[in-house]
């Protein structure tokens, strides 16, 4: 369960991010296809080099979508309701890969962030993402 100060220190990092959620993003994406590449199984059809334009194209999106969820917090299942379909019955995206993101998220926002990235946060944004994973798991069946 997300506390309110876990709610707090990630919108914390969140601003401290502040305009370079693209960047961590397309870290974050590189990352998580080049240390755990099954994850690259559903994108069969994008150009998966970094910096291409689908990897920038997605990455947008799927900064866009934790952005929503950030100022969502308390509501992250109707906020996310739609995506959840999506990665349900469409994608059918193993579980275990959310997890997969969730780690290179951490990566890319401790390098960015360096000693601002304190063990509170981490531990606030692993909740949160796990929260979101199990909001896009939520209708598995
Ligand atoms: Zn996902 C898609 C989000 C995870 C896979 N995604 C997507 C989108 C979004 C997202 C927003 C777009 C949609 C539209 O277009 O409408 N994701 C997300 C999030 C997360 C995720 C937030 C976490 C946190 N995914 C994921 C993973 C995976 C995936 C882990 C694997 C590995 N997705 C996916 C795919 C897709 C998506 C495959 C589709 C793409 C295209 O475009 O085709």
């Amino acid at each position: 369960m997300l506390t309110a100060e876990d709610k707090k220190l990630i919108q914390q990092i969140w601003g401290k991010v502040g305009g370079a959620e693209e960047e961590i993003g397309a870290e974050a994406l590189t990352r998580m296809f080049c240390s755990y590449p099954p994850t690259k199984t559903y994108f069969p059809h994008f150009d998966l080099s970094p910096g291409s334009d689908q990897v920038r194209g997605h990455c947008q999106k799927v900064v866009a979508a934790l952005g929503t969820a950030i100022k969502n917090i308390d509501n992250l299942s109707q906020a996310l309701s739609e995506l959840s379909n999506l990665h349900a019955y469409n994608l059918r995206v193993d579980p275990v890969n959310f997890k997969f993101l969730s780690q290179c998220l951490q990566v890319a926002l401790a390098t960015r962030l360096g000693k601002e990235y304190s063990p509170e946060a981490h531990s606030a944004v692993d909740k949160f993402m796990s929260a979101v994973a199990s909001v896009l798991a939520e209708k598995y069946r």
